[in-house]
């Protein structure tokens, strides 16, 4: 394999290329790997480094500390958005925002629909953010803002019938899976007809007919669950893909680790969207892992691995695709960091005042809702006047399904007995 290095990275592999093998580097390379000089010397100054052979036959150079983020970036591919860096370090604000990388697989009318899903969770969230305040909600208000391309780019590349354990920012997918929008309102204000009977608020939810099925933990216990329920599945004989989400932090647990392994090891078919949203509740990334990207572990666990960016929903989109293609083909899991903003808090009692203004200030200006507004604007899709009416639309049926269930009663108290061991 011969891969392409920036000129600095070849000065430093050739410095340390040098050192190993002693004056002059060119013609003793050439010697060892018995290669002319001529050929060596176009490898320099071409930048194209046949790596494998290099590793095999020159071991006394420190190849992973030299490249290490580079030759795991070759076998895992990236779409990462230009500037970003890991948390706490400080992005390229200047750097370009791309545009958005458009998937040959979706119509005009599908990318209507992805838009009215994104702001259908962005409305949601905002409208929570107030109930929140006014004291209405039980329990805490997670929300997805910034989050809105992950869950909806993602379960869109799902049929109907594949399986899907969002976690506590991936209201999106309900939206894409045509959930009753009462039922959902009424779950997150503990009323009847609550999908959970009112015995959950914001957070622990499932409706089984959709195949959604509930986020377990904030952090790693549901991914053992989705890679069971994709065990089961294949011992059933049923053409099932499991997709199921992690935070960032989520994804430092035990159960991540020896879920995603299992999965491996028997090729299971899911898709494990890790949603790097730069913080673990207040953790920046930087402190919680060492490697440059979460999806390098992929090569670790023996299974497939991609980094996207995660403001771009046809790249998330285009990304999951491929994945579940992988998956039905019984190549086993896929690990997909997406890379995202918690645009508030862990919740909304949480001012997130520890996340530097620069942070903040590039993932606003890659705002995954309006990126996808101004393409589809660009693409003479839909005008800013449909968009504004679009959500102008959004929010009245909103306005209207919290009014009817702020007016129901809370579930009767026996409710909470039901379906419980005692
Ligand atoms: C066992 C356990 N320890 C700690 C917590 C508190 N906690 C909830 S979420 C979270 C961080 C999760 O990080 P991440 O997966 O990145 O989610 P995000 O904060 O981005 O929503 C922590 C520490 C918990 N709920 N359970
Ligand atoms: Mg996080």
């Amino acid at each position: 394999m011969e891969a392409r290095f920036e000129k600095a990275v070849i000065e430093r592999l050739w410095r340390a290329l040098e050192q190993a093998l002693g004056q002059p580097g060119e013609r003793a390379l050439a010697h060892r790997l018995g290669v002319s000089v001529a050929t060596v010397r176009r490898w320099r100054q071409t930048g194209r480094l046949p790596l494998p052979l290099l590793v095999m036959h020159v071991p006394e150079v420190a190849w992973v500390h030299l490249l290490g983020e580079e030759l795991l970036g070759l076998l895992i591919p990236q779409a990462i958005p230009p500037g970003w860096q890991p948390t706490p370090a400080l992005p390229d604000e200047s750097a370009p925002i791309p545009p958005i990388r458009a998937s040959e697989r979706l119509t005009d009318s599908e990318r209507c629909h992805l838009l009215e899903w994104m702001l259908w969770a962005r409305e949601f969230d905002q409208a929570f953010i107030r109930l929140y305040r006014q004291g209405h909600t039980i329990g805490g208000v997670f929300a997805q803002m910034g989050n809105e391309a992950v869950s909806v780019g993602a379960a869109y590349a799902l049929s109907p019938h594949d399986a899907l354990f969002p976690m506590h920012r991936d209201i999106g997918v309900h939206f894409v899976r045509g959930q009753d929008l009462q039922a959902l309102v009424a779950t997150h204000l503990g009323r009847q007809g609550s999908l959970t009977r009112g015995t959950d608020g914001t957070v622990h939810y499932a409706d089984p007919e959709r195949r959604i099925y509930g986020n377990i933990s904030h952090l790693g216990a549901m991914v053992p669950v989705a890679v069971g329920y994709a065990l089961a599945a294949r011992l059933k004989g049923e053409d099932t893909v499991v997709m199921t989400f992690i935070g960032d932090g989520g994804a430092q647990t035990g159960e991540f680790h020896e879920a995603v392994n299992f999965a491996a090891v028997h090729r299971l078919p899911v898709v494990v969207v890790i949603e790097n949203n730069q913080y673990a509740y207040s953790t920046p990334n930087q402190q919680e892992y060492a490697c440059r990207f979460l999806a390098y572990r992929a090569l670790g666990y023996g299974c497939f691995g991609e980094v996207v960016d995660g403001t771009d929903v046809e790249l998330v989109y285009e990304a999951c695709c491929r994945a579940v293609e992988r998956a039905r083909r019984g190549e086993g899991p896929t690990l997909l960091e997406t890379l995202t903003f918690r645009m508030r808090g862990h919740a909304e009692h949480d001012d997130a005042a520890y996340v530097p203004e620069a942070i903040r200030r590039y993932w606003e200006a890659r705002d995954p809702v309006e990126r996808y507004a101004r393409f589809l604007h660009e693409r003479g899709i839909l005008t800013p006047e449909q968009v504004a009416a679009l959500r102008e639309r959004i929010r009245h049926e909103l306005r209207t399904a919290i009014e009817d269930v702020l007016r129901r009663p809370f579930p009767a108290a026996e409710e909470a007995l039901r379906n419980v061991f005692l």
